[in-house]
Parts: structure tokens; C-alpha cells; sequence
């Protein structure tokens, strides 16, 4: 796969670090990911369970793993869908840009601008003392936040289409992160998080 030519911004100014890569695959390399998804990836609609409700995410998700080993998050216990060549190849990028290593994705279709995923950080007792996340975004350009949690200072950006935005260090110790609902935008993005998830059954 061809990557375009790298040009790093660190997003964070304290407490961890954020570093984007607007053009992390070319947008020929990103096109034909994002078809491929779109239309193979088994996508599904979760429910998670807060507070004894049972509330549908808004958005489609699956979640892989190398080993093909489940995955426990918000008491959801997730089957992994099938590893592919294509996530083979896209998590060998990620391993040599990041110099971190991965065993699992987890790869959300956010619709359209009605989808989105609320403030959260990725620091789950699985996800390993100071995870290094590797995410691809695809498809729509879509915002993205960062918000400390003690000064409250935030951090806006947009994630656009082959972009690689890797949270390292004490990043989800310090910052929570969202993607907002947004009227503007009409078309569908997804996005890759490439973790290493420590077994949690
Ligand atoms: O869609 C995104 O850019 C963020 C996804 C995310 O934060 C997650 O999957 O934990
Ligand atoms: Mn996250």
C-alpha cells in the first residue's frame, strides 16, 4: 500500500501526547480502504448497558483480533469479526509509524453526521498502563476533540480522509476525547483504532 509523503503536528500541549498525520495513506490507498469497508465489513449496531438501560451506540462497529480473542468494554462482550488481509496490512503501517505493537481493532461507521461517539478515554484496565492507540480515519472529514480533565482545556481538530492520529504516553490519563454529532456532515467515515488489548476473560 502507498503512504503519502508524512508531515507530524503534536495536537497536545502537557500530559501525553496526540501526534496527527494528515496524509498517512494516499487517497488512493485510503479510497480503496474505505470501499472495502463500507461494503465487506460486517458491521453492527451494539447495545451498551448503563445504569441497567440498554442503549443502542450511534454508530456501527466490529471489533478483530489476530488472536481471534473476545473483548469485554462498558459490560459489552464483543466476538471478534473475521482478521483480513487488509487490517493485516493497515496494522503494519501503524506498528512502523507508532513503533508500538497491536493485536486488535476496533472499526466504527459513523453514517453520517447524526453518528458519533461521546467524551471518553480509551483507559480501560485492558488497553495496558499508558496505551498507544493508532487511529485511521476515513471517508468524511469529521471534528475531533480533546478535552483535559483538569484544566478543561480543549483541543479541536478535524480527522480527514488517510489520516493516522496515534494517542501515546499518558494521553487517556489526562484527556478525554469525542467525535460530536454535527448537522453538516451527510456522509459516512470510519475509523480505525489499533490497540493492544491485554486478554480480560
Ligand atoms: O472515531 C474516532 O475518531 C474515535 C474513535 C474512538 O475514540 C474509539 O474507538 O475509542
Ligand atoms: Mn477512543
Amino acid at each position: 500500500m502507498h503512504r503519502a509523503e508524512q508531515a507530524a503536528v503534536e495536537l497536545l500541549p502537557c500530559d501525553g501526547s496526540a501526534m496527527l498525520l494528515p496524509n498517512f495513506l494516499s487517497v488512493d490507498a485510503a479510497d480503496s480502504c474505505f470501499l472495502q469497508l463500507l461494503q465487506h465489513n460486517p458491521w453492527e449496531q451494539c447495545s451498551i448497558t448503563m445504569f441497567g438501560k440498554k442503549i443502542a451506540e450511534p454508530r456501527l462497529s466490529t471489533w478483530h483480533s489476530v488472536d481471534n480473542q473476545p473483548y469485554v468494554y462498558s459490560g459489552l462482550r464483543r466476538i471478534p469479526a473475521a482478521w483480513t488481509p487488509l487490517l493485516s496490512e493497515l496494522l503494519e503501517l501503524c506498528q512502523v509509524e507508532s513503533a508500538a505493537r497491536f493485536n486488535s481493532v476496533l472499526i466504527n461507521l459513523y453514517r453520517d453526521g447524526r453518528d458519533s461517539m461521546g467524551w471518553h478515554a480509551d483507559n480501560e484496565k485492558e488497553n495496558g498502563f499508558e496505551p498507544t492507540i493508532a487511529s485511521i480515519s476515513l471517508g468524511s472529514d469529521r471534528r475531533f476533540d480533546l478535552r483535559h480533565r483538569e484544566s478543561k482545556e480543549t483541543i479541536r481538530t478535524v480527522l480527514t480522509h488517510g489520516s493516522l492520529l496515534v494517542m501515546s504516553g499518558k494521553s487517556q490519563d489526562h484527556w478525554l476525547h469525542q467525535v460530536p454529532k454535527t448537522k453538516v456532515v451527510l456522509e459516512p467515515r470510519i475509523n480505525l483504532t489499533f490497540r493492544w488489548v491485554h486478554s480480560n476473560l
